[in-house]
């Protein structure tokens, strides 16, 4: 926390903890948070008051919630570079939410194919608040003054209805917020479901082998990438229709850093069962270390505690800045 000098950029990021964090969160978000804390000033969250949107067993979330802050931990977020916070714990978040609904339109929410993904899926608790989730995502970038905010593929939309929420309220006062871009890695961006390589990697799939998470023991994940749908080419090659295969070649080039060119010679006259093993074999090895400290973080509760205080304390009292100056300019009278 003691170095959010001026100079350094902000970056803004925030998961929700609805569940066990998968390779897709990781791939396509996590690794480059870790990998940005030393050149930027990086906030992160976890977007508790996010996930209520869809109904949680109050047990399982509490769960799920110490849980994901341990993952991070172990995935390599150091409170002391970066704030970690839970957004349920700065009160901005919530606040700014409300204001900036009155500066969003019904037909932009309306467009959000995330709301339209999840409103058919839970067809029997479609609340306003799965409506109104990215004017809180907003906000949760705006209180930061953020530049970059670094997500996966499926985050861009929201990112733009950030961007033009923020435009908006400085075209009708001033300047106030700093009109964020979206930080999408070139490799990761978009991990594919191992069951059905049309659809994305998501925790709360109802098929488990579709998915892998961080805490999938060694066996298990050598199990699911074995199931993992692939063609009837069997030729490790990158292209059209090969959707499975294109998948598998993304991860093992994310976690290896080798190109799709070096990835086709390693395997050529192979099979995929060949090259299967060798995806399974390097997320293990990825994810070996990661749960070796995950074991250590969730077992030690106060360590936890002590990091999300300290990191909530630094962010309301940076978020307060923003919020009073947009409610000042606005006309409320501050308190
Ligand atoms: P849910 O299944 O509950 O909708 P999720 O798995 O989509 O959750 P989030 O907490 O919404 O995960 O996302 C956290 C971060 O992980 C975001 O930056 C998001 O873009 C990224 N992310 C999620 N799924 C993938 C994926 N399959 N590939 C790459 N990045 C992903
Ligand atoms: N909406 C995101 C999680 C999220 C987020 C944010 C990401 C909540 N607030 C702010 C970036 C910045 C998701 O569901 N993946």
């Amino acid at each position: 926390m003691e170095n959010q000098t001026e100079k350094k950029k902000i970056v803004f990021s925030a998961i929700q903890p609805s569940g066990t964090i998968t390779l897709g969160n990781y791939l396509g978000a996590l690794k480059n948070w870790v990998k940005m804390q030393d050149e930027f000033n990086c906030i992160f969250a976890l977007a508790d008051l996010h996930t209520i949107t869809v109904r949680q067993e109050p047990a399982a979330f509490r769960k799920n919630i110490c849980e994901a802050y341990a993952s991070l931990l172990a995935c390599g977020i150091d409170p002391e570079k970066s704030p970690f916070f839970i957004q349920s714990h700065v009160t901005t978040h919530a606040q700014l939410a409300w204001v900036l609904n009155c500066y969003t339109q019904f037909g932009e929410l309306s467009r959000m194919t995330q709301f339209k993904d999840k409103s058919a899926k839970h067809a029997d608790n479609v609340n306003a608040g799965l409506f109104t989730y990215p004017t809180l995502m907003a906000a949760d970038i705006l209180l930061y003054q953020a530049d970059m905010v670094p997500v996966g593929a499926d985050q861009k939309q929201h990112l733009e209805l950030a961007r033009n929420i923020a435009e908006r309220f400085n075209g009708i006062y001033s300047p106030t917020f700093k009109v964020p871009d979206p930080y999408i890695a070139k490799s990761g961006a978009r991990v594919m479901s191992l069951q059905d390589p049309l659809k994305k990697m998501s925790k709360s799939d109802e098929n488990a082998n579709s998915f892998v998470t961080l805490l999938d023991k060694p066996d298990g994940i050598m199990k699911k990438f074995k199931r993992a749908v692939t063609d009837s080419e069997a030729r490790v090659a990158y292209g059209e229709g090969k959707d499975g295969i294109n998948n598998l070649m993304s991860i093992y080039a994310t976690i290896t850093g080798k190109t799709y060119e070096q990835i086709e010679q390693e395997f050529d006259g192979k099979g995929y069962g060949d090259f299967k093993t060798a995806v399974g074999e390097a997320v293990v090895e990825e994810l070996r270390p990661v749960q070796e400290r995950f074991e250590r973080y969730v077992a030690d509760k106060a360590y936890m505690q002590e990091c999300y205080k300290k990191s909530a304390d630094f962010a309301q009292k940076l978020s307060q800045r923003t919020l009073d100056k947009a409610m000042k300019k606005i006309g409320f009278v501050l308190r």
